[in-house]
Parts: C-alpha cells; structure tokens; sequence
C-alpha cells in the first residue's frame, strides 16, 4: 500500500547499518493497543487488562509508547501509567512486532528503519484478516515519529520471523520464510540475500517448523530467541506424544550442528512448554465471528511459548502461562539474564489473540 514518506533508495547493509540485538540497550518500545472484536473477546477488554500490564512492566525500564484509535484514546489513557506515552494511529490489529519498523543502527549515531511489507500472516492464502493496508503503514508512521529515515523492503516479512545476534546471525523457520504465502518468487538464496541487505547480517541459520498450530506460520519468536550471541533459548517438550516434541528436536538437531556468523557453535537452553493449553468454550463464545478472520473455536490448540517474551532494557518480561510450568521458566530466565529483573505478566488473554508477549512489542535500539 502507499507509503507515507519518502525511502531510502539504498540498503541498510550498503549504508553500514545492522540490526542490533534484543539484548542490547534500548530507548524505548512500541505497542498497539488491541481493539478488534473479532480476534479478541469480549470487546478486547480482557486483552487491554493485559496489553496494560505489559506496558506498565516494560516503562519500569524504558520508554514505552502506546498507538491507539481514535475511539479507544481515552480509555486505553486511562488504563496506563502516566509515563506511557500515548499516540493516535490507525491500524488493523495490536501486533507491531509484526507491522512495526526493524530498526537499524551504524554505530556512528545514525539509527533508520526498515519497513516491510505486510499481508496479514499469508495475505489471502491462509492470512489472518483481510484488509490489512493500516498495518502495512504501521512501520512508516512509527518511523515518521521516532524521525528515523525508512527503508521499504521489496519483500514480505514480519519482525517476528526473525531473530538476529548483533554479530551477523540471524535465526529463521522455513515454516515462515519458505512459505508459499510470503515470497512465492524468491529462492532460499534470494531470501537469504534479502535478510542481509535489510539486516545487515551474513548468515542465515535456517531451522524447521515453529511452534505447533502457531497460526504465524511458525514465527522463530515463538519457537526460540537469542539470549546473547552464541546461546540460543528453545521451546522443548519432552512429551513424546505431543506434535512439539518432534518440531523442537528437529530444531535441537538443527542448531547442534549449525555455527553462527562467527563461526561459534551454540549453547542450547531448553524452556519447557506450557500446557498444551486449548481455547475454552467460554472463550471462543466471546469472540466474534467474521467471514475472513481467524475463526476461533472451542478445544484449538493454543501456540503457547515462554521464549515469546520481551528482553527490555532492566526486564525480563514473560507471559505467565500455566501454573504447572510458569515457575520453571522464570528460574531458567532469571540464570541466564543475571543483571536483570525477570517479571512475568499473566498472558493467556494476549495468547487467545494468536501471539504473545514479544509479538506486541517493538524495541527502539538506542543510537549508538
Ligand atoms: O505472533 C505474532 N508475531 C503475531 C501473531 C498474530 C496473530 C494475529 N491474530
């Protein structure tokens, strides 16, 4: 769809910029307050409770900014701590991982954004809503704001199908990447072409599927993320029995034998996975049905992940998820984020709506 702003002509590669990763400083992170009745119950009350909590943990160490409607303004002001700055915008649904900009920086003070194109998860080959030409400005706006120069990317991505190191490496599933709804055009090399030119990264670790029924089209946030470069956080089960036993030791395989960009092998920390959760008939009664959306019906599976969480400045946020594992979690985090709190946010309602923690945030890197 139309772009807001002028663009950049060039690369952020061929400019030296990289996008740095999670675990570096921030200035801040991006929401979207959720509105839509259709993906959230109850009129998205419930999921604003929580949407809150996440923002109100995220300010205690950085700088967070809410984009909302017109409609929702005051009330969503209402519902923030005074420090969460909010801002009007329009947008289709709450997931600015997905239609937010990835920022890049040069390490000279110069930070800019890439902006990539967005067609709802799989446009309409198995997308999840139909328009979505408000998401697709999401990134542009949000760089118009924050005054960073963009870059549109000539392909289809979300930011939660990536995660990078800093240091050249950035993490996929071909579930998402290789999915014929995103670039049907484009050969592994083409893609892995364009993931270094916007990323400014040199090597693509390629691992499988994502998490089980995750309706992203198997988003890598779900499924695993960086620690720092050269460990590697994987969503695990041990239940034989469970389809997410053998999608995660596809992925163990995979990273055992792979090194990154420096050449390092990775350090494998497994998080154990909640449930399995599925959506309850009360639930699904209070979403509403819409021809074109995601249909949600009592006893789906729920893509539930403890590695969909945001790496804040000073926190850890995670989604508390199930009573029976949410304790494990925590203690694994807080081993290997020492220097920082580990808080975790009650996130069901977030994971009724087809994502987490880390799909409703955007980090801004500081400009380093
Ligand atoms: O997981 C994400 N990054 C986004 C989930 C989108 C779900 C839309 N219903």
């Amino acid at each position: 769809m139309g772009a807001v702003s002028a663009t950049l002509d060039s690369t952020p590669a061929a400019d030296g910029f990289r996008m740095p990763g999670e675990f570096e400083s921030h200035s801040g992170c991006w929401m979207v307050w959720p509105e839509r009745p259709d993906n959230w119950r109850l009129g998205a009350k419930p999921a604003q409770e929580a949407y809150a909590a996440v923002a109100a943990a995220v300010a205690v160490s950085e700088p967070v900014t809410m984009a909302v409607s017109d409609a929702q303004f005051d009330h969503c002001r209402s519902l923030l701590p005074a420090s969460v700055r909010v801002v009007e915008m329009s947008t289709d649904d709450a997931w600015i991982r997905d239609t937010g900009p990835t920022f890049v920086v040069d390490g000279a003070g110069g930070r800019r954004g890439v902006d990539w194109r967005f067609n709802a998860w799989g446009g309409l080959d198995g997308g999840l809503y139909f328009p979505w030409d408000r998401d697709d400005r999401v990134a542009a706006k949000v760089l118009e704001i924050e005054g960073a120069e963009r870059y549109r990317a000539p392909i289809v991505l979300e930011g939660g199908s990536i995660h990078v190191d800093g240091e050249g490496t950035v993490l996929v599933t071909e579930e998402c990447l290789r999915n014929r709804n995103r670039n049907p055009e484009l050969s592994r090399e083409q893609i892995e072409a364009a993931l270094h030119a916007y990323l400014g990264t040199e090597k693509v670790v390629w691992l499988g599927r994502g998490v089980y029924e995750d309706e992203t089209d198997g988003h890598i946030d779900n499924l695993a993320c960086f620690a720092r470069p050269g460990v590697v956080l994987l969503t695990w089960s041990d239940d034989e029995s469970d389809p997410q036993h053998e999608i995660s030791r596809d992925a163990l395989n995979r990273l055992e034998s792979a090194t990154d960009a420096r050449g390092r092998s990775f350090e494998i920390v497994r998080l154990p996975s909640p449930g399995p959760l599925e959506i309850s008939a009360e639930e699904a009664r209070g979403v509403d049905s819409v021809a074109g959306t995601q249909p949600r019906r009592a006893g789906d599976r729920l893509a539930g992940s403890y590695a969909n969480f945001y790496l804040g400045n000073g926190r850890i946020v995670f989604p508390l998820l199930d009573e029976r594992t949410d304790d494990e979690a925590a203690e694994i985090l807080i081993g290997y984020f020492p220097e920082r709190e580990v808080i975790g946010v009650p996130a069901r309602e977030i994971l009724l709506g087809g994502g987490n923690i880390h799909c409703i945030t955007q980090q801004v890197p500081i400009a380093g």
